[in-house]
């Protein structure tokens, strides 16, 4: 009996798979054309104070390296499943004069004392001393918001009066509702303690919570001042970005 020679399966390759619903959300131009600009390991290497910038702040592992991803274009800011990966100020140019900026995390354990103490020094001074800085988007993990380290941080951005975006990322982890009761829960808390601040849920995973995230940096960065801008011109909303979901450090 002749035997019929199987054909061997054949799959087209996997050049880029969404692991959530695309987003509605249309990127503006201007998070679209991110650049990498340069890395400081502290403030005196730090760009030129000129002109416009929002640092993204936040435990280690918070997910602000895939936030940044995220609402930019692609994969500019190294995220990781080890906490602690951010160790530098990251600096990624929008425009000429405008900048976002990707701070390392605090509150890792694993991370020596003379380090910890270090990077507290040089995370203080930045926020204290740059005047380019316009603005701060905290970000907690929806399960783990408001520890100690972020009132600090809070207080110290009241200090200066910066502008405060509270985002609690993650948000894919938690169910519609009790997502929802986080958010209400984290505002109350800091109108208690007398901080105004916009809170919103975030996800990078499903790439939700973007268009609000733009508009408040757009209000930060001033867009339309000085520098011509082309945030008209929308591009298609999803970012060729998906973190992969390997966060199992706290779960
Ligand atoms: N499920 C889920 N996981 C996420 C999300 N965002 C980030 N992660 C995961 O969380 C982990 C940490 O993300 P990073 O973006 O590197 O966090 P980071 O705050 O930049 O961390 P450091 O640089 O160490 O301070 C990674 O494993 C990410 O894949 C999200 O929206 N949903
Ligand atoms: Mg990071």
């Amino acid at each position: 009996m002749r035997r019929v020679k199987k054909k061997k399966a054949t799959h087209p390759p996997i050049i880029y798979q969404p692991q959530g619903k695309p987003s509605a959300d249309k990127q503006p131009q201007l998070y679209a054309q991110a650049q990498y600009l340069l890395s400081a390991p502290s403030l005196k290497e730090c760009p030129e104070d000129t002109g416009w910038e929002v640092a993204f702040a936040g435990r280690s592992n918070a997910g602000k390296s895939s936030a940044l991803n995220c609402l930019t274009s692609a994969r500019l800011a190294r995220t990781s499943k080890t906490p602690g990966r951010t160790q530098l100020i990251n600096f990624f140019s929008l425009d000429e004069q405008r900048r976002l900026v990707d701070l390392p995390g605090y509150g890792y354990a694993k991370v020596p004392e003379a380090m910890r103490r270090q990077w507290g020094e040089q995370l203080g001074r930045y926020i204290l001393e740059r005047q380019a800085l316009r603005g701060f988007v905290l970000l907690m993990d929806i399960r783990h918001p408001l520890t100690d380290y972020d009132w600090q941080l809070i207080q110290v951005a009241h200090q200066r009066d910066l502008c405060l975006l509270v985002l609690l990322t993650k948000s894919d982890k938690l169910k519609r509702g009790p997502a929802k009761n986080q958010l209400l829960a984290v505002q109350q808390q800091l109108e208690e303690e007398g901080i105004a601040a916009q809170v919103a849920l975030f996800s990078s995973l499903k790439s939700e919570g973007c268009a609000p995230v733009w508009r408040w940096l757009d209000q930060q960065l001033e867009v339309g001042a000085s520098v011509e801008t082309e945030t008209e011109t929308l591009v298609e909303a999803r970012p060729e970005y998906a973190p992969e979901d390997h966060d199992t450090a706290d779960d």
